[in-house]
């Protein structure tokens, strides 16, 4: 949209065009409501980020819900399970069996290719490049933002603002220092993630827990592969030269699935650290936040975007309600609701990090437990049971 035909109010003002951002502006829009998407980059930018690859099924259903599931149910890679490599041995987990639900192996980059291609088509307008996003008056009845687009300063009026800027946004930034509690927990490691154009080494995605540390085996399609290894938290790339990569993955991965690996040229490597973080309330005054912007967790459980998808279907909920009737009482729940689900997601992906990673900081009595866990996990199906429950997605309904 170009500046000129910018209009100077609308309902709700969301900062990040990210999976949070966009979805919930689509829920809007479907809905009839007014909304702008303000995004500090450009398009390529967002929808290049190699992220996420586990899709649950209530995000599906989420997508589906603004009719844009067509090309991920047609492309994306329905999995009934996944596999964890520990000591030799192939712990399958079977959530199909043990859940009736499945999983989706479809990009991040894809989600966002379908959301940004339709948004002009459903009257959601997105600012890119807007610079210096700042946030006024949150905790007033007239909230606005104000940004630059090429050297000139824009201001757009709102009822509310949604903050779905990811961790290092502005939005949470702009809350008053002491009005938020922060829980954060920073892991002593991070992953170094290679995304290559060769046939996956496995049919289902594998987790791997191994002496040396973690690995994760992964794809985007039958052609292309997605794979992380556990690397120091003060490693650079530079430390992680190709050779090195490849043979500390096939080690880790164990002989079995090692044998299906195929080497290429990476096409995107990058590093990331390992955080479980959540900010409470979700709320500040008219600012509400949703997505990386409340709340991170270790990629291990793959619950990121997943919670990115059900903090903006609530959040629509709330402002729907709100647009239509004046009632604040789902705005006044949303912080709730959305964070009942969070903190399982999070204890989830902690818990999962903690079974599988190797933590330089573990005691000898630490690491025996997590041995034990490792070994109950292997032969007891409520522990499976418990495990896929996880993995599939909880409920979006407490
Ligand atoms: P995002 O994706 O960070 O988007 C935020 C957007 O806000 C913009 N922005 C601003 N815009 C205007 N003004 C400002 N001041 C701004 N500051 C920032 C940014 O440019 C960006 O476009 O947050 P969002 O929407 O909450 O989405 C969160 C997800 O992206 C994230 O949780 C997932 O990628 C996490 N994740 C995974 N999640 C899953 O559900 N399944 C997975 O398999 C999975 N794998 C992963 C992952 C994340 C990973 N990394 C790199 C952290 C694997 C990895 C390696
Ligand atoms: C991915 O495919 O990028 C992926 C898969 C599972 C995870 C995290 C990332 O837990």
């Amino acid at each position: 949209m170009t500046a000129s035909n910018l209009p100077s109010r609308t309902r709700i003002a969301i900062i990040g065009a990210g999976p949070a951002g966009m979805m919930l502006g689509h829920l809007l829009r479907q809905e009839g409501v007014d909304c702008l998407v303000l995004e500090r980059r450009d398009r390529a930018y967002v929808e290049g980020r190699v992220r996420a690859g586990v899709i649950e099924q209530t995000t599906v259903e989420i997508m589906q819900r603004v009719g844009l599931a067509g090309r991920l149910l047609r492309e994306g890679l329905p999995h009934g399970g996944f596999s964890i490599s520990w000591n030799g041995e192939l712990i399958h987990i079977d959530v199909a069996g043990l859940t009736g639900k499945h999983i989706t192996v479809y990009g991040q980059q894809e989600i966002m290719h379908d959301l940004f291609d339709a948004a002009p088509a459903r009257g959601l307008d997105v600012v890119f490049g807007a610079e210096d996003v700042t946030l006024h008056d949150i905790e007033g009845d007239r909230p606005f933002v104000t940004w630059r687009s090429g050297g000139e300063t824009r201001r757009i009026d709102c009822e509310f603002i949604a903050g779905c800027d990811g961790f290092h946004g502005v939005s949470r930034a702009s809350i008053p220092s002491g009005r938020l509690v922060d829980y954060e927990k920073i892991y002593p490691f991070g992953w170094l993630g290679v995304l290559a154009d060769v046939p996956p080494c496995a049919p289902e995605v594998v987790y791997a827990s191994h002496e040396r540390g973690f690995a994760l085996a992964s794809m985007r399609s039958a052609t292309r592969s997605r794979y992380y290894v556990q690397v120091g938290a003060e490693d650079r790339l530079e430390d992680w030269p190709d050779d090195r990569f490849w043979s500390e993955l096939a080690i880790r991965l164990g002989e079995t699935i090692a044998a299906g690996l195929e080497r290429a040229p990476a096409i995107e490597t990058a590093m990331a650290p390992l955080r479980s973080y959540v900010c409470e309330p979700m709320r500040f005054g008219r600012l509400l936040l949703a997505g990386d912007a409340a709340h991170i967790v270790p990629p291990t459980g793959a619950k990121g975007l997943n919670l990115a998808a059900s903090d903006a279907l609530f959040l629509s909920e709330a402002l729907t309600d709100y647009c239509r009737t004046g009632s604040m009482a789902g705005v006044d729940g949303y912080s709730g609701r959305a964070l009942s689900r969070v903190w399982k997601a999070e204890r989830f992906s902690w818990w999962f990090t903690h079974l599988t990673h190797r933590f330089p900081t573990a005691t000898p009595i630490e690491r025996k437990l997590q041995i034990a866990e490792m070994a109950y996990l292997s032969r007891s199906r409520a522990a499976q049971t418990a495990l896929a429950e996880n993995y599939a997605g909880l409920p979006l309904s407490p």
